[in-house]
């Protein structure tokens, strides 16, 4: 007999199950709406999207003395990412070995040992278990070494993977983008600032909106630098409107090349964002106006420049790597963003001034100065993201078509689904 307390499991409709959803999407328009609302896309996101793939997670310069470290959380799995005696970076999960208890509890520090607060096991920044008082005889602290992340470092930028078997594409990506960025030094800079702004939306909407500039209107103060013709795969594609701006656009391009190749900076753009499980882009563009930097006239933010290339008009290197991150770097500082869902309707976007480790504030910079630009634009976009969830939050919502300046939206969702059924094991279904 049946239970009276037993609820009869519920059977999702076809509207709502997640597998026929990730099998039936349809290329070129935005997601139906449960993969931004529901818990259970929350939930698979972080299983098969942010626990099987390489995450940005900090850079070098965050921890740059033996014993700095941050942690950082991915739902329900946190991680401490440190620089340990020797000088490497290490990645260990945050748990520890004895009966569980979270280890470091603060988003950074520096310490010259990790001791838990429940029975003080006290491990080195290594992982390795150090202290264990009053264990039976043979007690073997060697056997319960933190449990270790896959971590990689690239240029002063930091990775991690949480799965056991990472995706081993990192290498060929790494010896692509790295002289890109090697030549910025940015192993050896300093943080100038830090800022966490919880979005009210979903993640990959955080994502859609930094893949593309047709919403750049909405940025009056980056757009006196930021060329809008960004985002088109072909000149062709570019609007009337933007005409004349193409033609400073174009006009920038040609010096910034000379210089380029005069500096031996690599500037082709690399695309393979949907392709592979470490989807990314990588490209140097010209900025507008001086060419410099992301200020309002576009000059110099630091007096200090990143490096000792002696121009200072060297437009932006930027960067996307997917899930969870872009940057840009200009000659006088570096900007990085990493995306961190919070829950399926709250992202932490985390963005990071990177400035040369000698530069001092309120003497070769403002801080200001330096990230108002920046600070003015993610209070922007996250007014954006938070529009967008609550349109599509509606029962009215159904998903809308991506324009040609949106194409890297959807190599972005195109990679979101295919690492989903790949992972998942789902075939796909015909596109009607
Ligand atoms: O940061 C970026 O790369 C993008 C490009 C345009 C809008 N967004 C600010
Ligand atoms: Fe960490 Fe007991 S749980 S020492």
């Amino acid at each position: 007999m049946t239970s009276p307390f037993v609820a009869p499991k519920a059977v999702p409709s076809p509207a709502e199950d997640p597998h026929a959803l990730i099998a039936d999407r349809l290329t070129g328009e935005s997601l139906p709406a449960p993969f931004y609302v529901s818990q259970d896309f929350f939930d698979l996101d972080l299983d098969e999207i942010f626990s099987k793939s390489w995450l940005f997670v900090a850079t070098e310069a965050e921890i740059p003395d033996p014993g700095d470290y941050v942690t950082i959380t991915f739902g329900t799995r946190s991680v401490i990412v440190a620089r340990d005696d020797d000088g490497r970076v290490r990645a260990h999960h945050n748990v520890c070995r004895h009966r569980g208890a979270r280890l470091l509890t603060e988003p950074s520090g520096s310490t010259g040992t990790i001791v838990c607060t429940y029975h003080s096991w006290t491990y080195g920044m290594d992982g390795r278990l150090e202290f264990a008082d009053a264990q039976a005889p043979g007690f073997d602290k060697s056997c319960y070494s933190l449990r270790s992340v896959h971590v990689r470092t690239i240029a002063g930028l930091v990775f991690i993977c949480l799965a056991d078997e990472p995706p081993s594409d990192i290498d060929e990506v790494a010896a692509i983008i790295e002289p890109y960025l090697a030549p910025h030094r940015l192993a050896e800079a300093k943080v100038a600032k830090q800022t966490d702004l919880v979005e009210d939306g979903n993640w990959k909407l955080v994502m859609e909106n930094n893949r593309e500039c047709y919403h750049c209107g909405g940025h009056p103060e980056l757009l006196n630098v930021f060329f809008p013709t960004w985002g088109y795969s072909s000149t062709d594609a570019i609007p009337t409107r933007l005409a004349p701006v193409f033609e400073r656009y174009r006009r920038a391009t040609a010096e910034q090349i000379e210089i380029w190749d005069h500096r031996g900076l690599p500037y082709p753009r690399i695309e393979q964002l949907d392709t592979r499980p470490t989807g990314f882009h990588i490209e140097r563009d010209a900025l507008d106006l001086a060419g410099e930097s992301f200020t309002l006239d576009g000059s110099a933010a630091s007096r200090r420049r990143l490096t000792d290339i002696p121009e200072a008009r060297l437009g932006r290197l930027s960067m996307h790597l997917q899930p969870n991150m872009w940057l840009h770097v200009t000659s006088d500082h570096a900007l990085l963003f990493s995306v961190i869902p919070v829950a399926a309707d709250k992202t932490l976007v985390r963005t990071t001034w990177l400035v040369h480790r000698d530069a001092d504030e309120g003497v070769d910079y403002d801080l200001d100065h330096l990230t108002g630009m920046w600070e003015t634009t993610n209070q922007q976009d996250a007014d954006l993201v938070a529009l967008a969830h609550q349109g599509i939050s509606s029962p009215a919502y159904v998903p809308g078509p991506y324009g040609p300046s949106e194409f890297q939206v959807e190599a972005f969702i195109n990679w979101y689904v295919t690492m989903l059924r790949c992972r998942l094991g789902i075939p796909v279904a015909p596109d009607v």
